[in-house]
């Protein structure tokens, strides 16, 4: 069958690029340790949504996990059965090695948007808005129904520069981010129209990158040079809007015991990133 150009024996296509594209900063948990914002007393806040399972709780902890050097479980991780764990608006510090002080950022955890806040997404969206410009106060129960009144003993009237939130994130399962609901597209652009008003900045993260290529699970260094995850990240950043400069790969701790350097590295240097752009915006407020 000589008039056939590609020869049977070809090797299938490699699911690996030969090298990395982007480089991961295995200096970023020092980096976020020693992390100060320009101003004494300052607090970097920073908003994460998304959906309902994307792995928000997850993130926390894992944060949480990787300043500690062990496993830590402060906020709930749900079960896909059970639905919606996070429905107060809570924030979360953590804890210096020495007793009683705390990093410089904390970690916002919005509720997540499910079937039923899609319908109500007008109400969702509201909330975030107000969460951004942090009248919204720790413990306020999210309803999906009705948005955070002025009324309400969680509004918080005059916010301070530490209640507002500084960077946004978007939690996203990098499983569903090639084929996402455009009902979900519409409403993260909505979100982010709102933060862009307000002037804040708004980058991704994709989380589960080991469910989504054998070879991340395998060895989760070759995070970079995933063909699938590139290919996975291009598209969101086409369907989102979001540059692909601001969108990082996570690998949260679900299922390990002990912390190791490779999910620690990958993590910090994606928080390294998100805390470079929010105190960006710090400080160009300040100026
Ligand atoms: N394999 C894998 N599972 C994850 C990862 N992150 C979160 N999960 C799992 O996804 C489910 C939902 O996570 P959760 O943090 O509760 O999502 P949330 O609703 O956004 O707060 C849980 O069962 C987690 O164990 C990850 O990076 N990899
Ligand atoms: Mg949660």
């Amino acid at each position: 069958m000589g008039w056939w150009p590609f020869s049977r024996s070809s090797p299938p296509p490699r699911p690996l690029l030969s090298e990395p594209w982007r480089k991961i900063n295995s200096g970023g948990k020092e980096w976020v340790k020693d992390y100060n914002p320009q101003t004494e007393g300052q607090q970097l806040r920073i908003l994460l949504h998304g959906l309902v399972g994307a792995g928000k709780s997850s993130f926390i902890n894992s944060v949480r996990s990787v300043l500690k050097g062990r496993m830590c479980i402060n906020a709930v991780v749900a079960n896909v059965s059970d639905c919606c764990a996070t429905k107060k608006y809570t924030t979360y510090k953590f804890e210096k090695e020495s007793q009683d002080t705390f990093y410089p950022f904390v970690l916002n955890d919005m509720m997540g948007l499910s079937d039923t806040t899609y319908r109500k997404k007008r109400v969702h969206v509201k909330d975030i808005k107000r969460a951004l410009k942090g009248h919204v106060q720790n413990g306020y129960t999210f309803n999906a129904d009705s948005k955070l009144s002025k009324d309400d003993s969680y509004y918080n009237p005059s916010p301070s520069a530490n209640d507002k939130v500084h960077i946004l994130v978007s939690v996203i399962d990098a499983n569903t981010a090639s084929q996402m609901d455009d009902k979900v597209l519409t409403t993260i652009k909505e979100i982010r129209d709102e933060a862009t008003e307000l002037g804040v900045p708004q980058v991704a993260i994709l989380t589960k990158i080991d469910e989504l290529c054998p070879e991340i699970k395998k060895d989760l260094r070759n995070v970079y040079k995933s063909k699938k995850l590139k290919e996975t990240m291009e598209k969101f950043s086409k369907d989102s809007g979001i540059p692909m400069n601001c969108i990082f790969a996570v690998k949260n701790y679900h299922d390990e015991t002990e912390v190791n350097s490779d999910t620690d590295d990958l993590i910090m240097s994606s928080l390294m990133s998100i805390i470079n752009f929010g105190n960006d915006f710090l400080n160009n407020k300040n100026e």
